[in-house]
């Protein structure tokens, strides 16, 4: 009999599941289920129903429960092996918000297999709409939090994270300031991945330590509910938060309803969820302090270990819990590729020609600089968005292509030193990764090697990783290192070493004052 984990993904746009076979180390399955397209009874457009005012982002949260019955119903229609499963956990997209009464817990205990989960549901919900990450209409309410828990440092250092409009405390304290009854019926507010959790164990999951970092609502360094942060958000939310666990912990055997309706095993275990983010890092196999990955995407990401628990003074990077039980940072960079297309097409350019122009110049650029916030950036905090060039003439094409590449790499590394972590590998994701160019001046830059690193379904494989991992933990000693290899790693072959290091040495100081004088600091 195979050994088989599954890993689920709760996305903004899909649900997906990744199914790992230990014994050949394959995913045997990987298939991803899109909410408008499979559920367009819901309305939903990119998986967030439509708001007049655009701050408002929503997802209805019966869509992902019927979501669920969908994807295990394609499973089973395809023959897929689910009473080979002995462990289930998944992954949800951080910060997004579920609230129920107090039906719920019945519901979740007597799931009824003759019925959809859909009906199973009814009636539990005290709120039919789900605030997601995408959601940044909480202004206000990060404002008064942050300045209850004394400012925003003491924020930082208290959950992780200064507060974030799309974090779940201030989303939260927004329900209970405008719908006050509604929140006084809320007997459980969940996550996106503890709702998940608790459908599949039929019963209320914990949060984890990682999806609860993302939350301003947990003390990131004891790793428990923040008292003073639950207070400065609404009255009474310790009876509504369910307890925090580490992302290893098994809730119990699946629930019956899937026993039943989809022949899983009685025995296979459920464990808790995390966020999209934490699930990430295990399956991009940053297992240990100092491995990095930079997801050079439409905005570029920096994914960051480490083993204690640092905070960013300037309140621009979150730390989360790392499903190892580390500590994992998220930075993003919101001019990424979106700065290098602009360079790019400004100067009547395609990706060869970008490529050449890197070749042509010097590392270090003869000391041309530029701050590519082309659009407002979040690290550094940028609300107006310019262009800043110092010794760089605006009509030279090949010094604007290097300068806007080389100034994300320092970037990045001058706003990941507070951690306090220099990065031993770097693993290269996104669509600009392609460019060996492009991750040359990261490794110089950096002054570490650089790895491509092709990825889908990052979150529901490291899903899959963490089950196999708590399972089997349980009756032998199996490293992370052992069980991520051969399904996370990268292509050594491929490796971009660092070749002119010290040139950026005196240029970082320069960038440092270049961004220092335009910000006005
Ligand atoms: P998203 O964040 O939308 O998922 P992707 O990771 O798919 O983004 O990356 C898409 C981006 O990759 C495009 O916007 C483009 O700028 C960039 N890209 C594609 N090919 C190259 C290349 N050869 N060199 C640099 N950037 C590239
Ligand atoms: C992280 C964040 C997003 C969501 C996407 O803070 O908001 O990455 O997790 O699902």
């Amino acid at each position: 009999m195979s050994t088989l984990y599954l890993g689920l993904d709760a996305s903004t746009q899909s649900l997906s599941a990744v199914l790992i076979d230990l014994d050949t180390r394959n995913a045997v399955c990987d298939i991803s289920l899109n909410y408008d397209e499979t559920l367009p009874h819901y309305g939903t457009q990119n998986g967030v129903l439509d708001n007049p005012d655009p701050k408002i982002v929503h997802a209805p949260p019966l869509m992902w429960a019927e979501a669920l019955d969908a994807l295990f119903d394609t499973l089973k229609a395809e023959g897929v092996s689910l009473g080979h499963i002995r462990a289930i956990s998944g992954s949800g997209q951080q910060h997004g918000s579920v609230y129920l009464n107090a039906g719920i817990v019945r519901a979740l205990s007597n799931l009824d297999p003759a019925k959809s989960l859909v009906q199973n549901l009814d009636g539990v919900f005290s709120r039919n709409t789900s605030p997601i990450w995408m959601d940044s209409s909480t202004r206000v309410e990060c404002d008064e939090i942050r300045a209850a828990l004394g400012g925003l440092q003491a924020t930082t250092r208290a959950t992780g994270s200064t507060t974030f409009e799309r974090f779940t405390g201030p989303q939260i304290r927004k329900f209970y300031k405008t719908q006050p009854d509604a929140y006084a019926h809320t007997a459980h507010v969940m996550l996106v991945s503890s709702f998940m959790a608790s459908l599949i164990a039929g019963t209320v999951a914990p949060i984890d330590h990682g999806d609860g970092a993302g939350m301003n609502l947990m003390d990131i360094q004891r790793r428990a509910w923040h008292p003073r942060a639950l207070d400065a958000t609404a009255p009474g939310l310790s009876d509504r938060l369910p307890p925090l666990a580490a992302s290893r912990a098994v809730i119990g055997p699946v629930s019956r309803y899937f026993v039943d309706k989809y022949d899983f095993n009685p025995q296979a275990q459920a464990l808790v969820w995390s966020g999209d983010n934490p699930n990430s890092v295990i399956g991009l196999g940053l297992i240990r302090e100092g491995m990095v990955a930079i997801s050079l995407g439409t905005s570029d990401t920096y994914f960051g270990t480490m083993k204690f628990c640092q905070t960013d003074p300037r309140g621009e990077g979150h730390v989360f819990v790392s499903p190892t039980g580390d500590y994992m940072t998220l930075l993003c960079f919101k001019n990424g590729s979106l700065a290098r297309d602009a360079v790019r097409k400004a100067h009547g350019l395609d990706w060869d020609d970008f490529s050449r122009a890197l070749q042509s110049t010097p590392p270090g650029n003869d000391g041309k600089i530029m701050l590519p916030y082309f659009e407002p950036e979040i690290v550094p905090n940028v609300l107006v968005p310019r262009v800043h060039r110092f010794d760089l003439d605006e009509r030279d094409a090949a010094g604007n292509c290097r300068a806007v590449v080389e100034a994300q790499m320092m970037s990045m590394r001058l706003h990941a030193e507070w951690m306090g972590v220099r990065p031993s590998a770097i693993y290269a994701t996104g669509g600009a990764s392609v460019n060996p160019e492009i991750l040359q001046i990261m490794a110089d830059v950096q002054n570490c090697p650089v790895y491509p690193f092709e990825v889908t379904n990052s979150a529901a494989l490291g899903a899959a990783l963490r089950a196999a991992h708590a399972h089997l933990n349980a009756s032998q000693d199996t490293p992370w290192e052992d069980l991520i290899a051969g399904i996370a790693n990268p292509l050594s072959a491929s490796a971009v070493s660092p070749s002119n290091p010290a040139v950026y040495d005196a240029l970082r100081k320069k960038y440092a004052e270049c961004e220092q004088s335009a910000l006005g600091i």
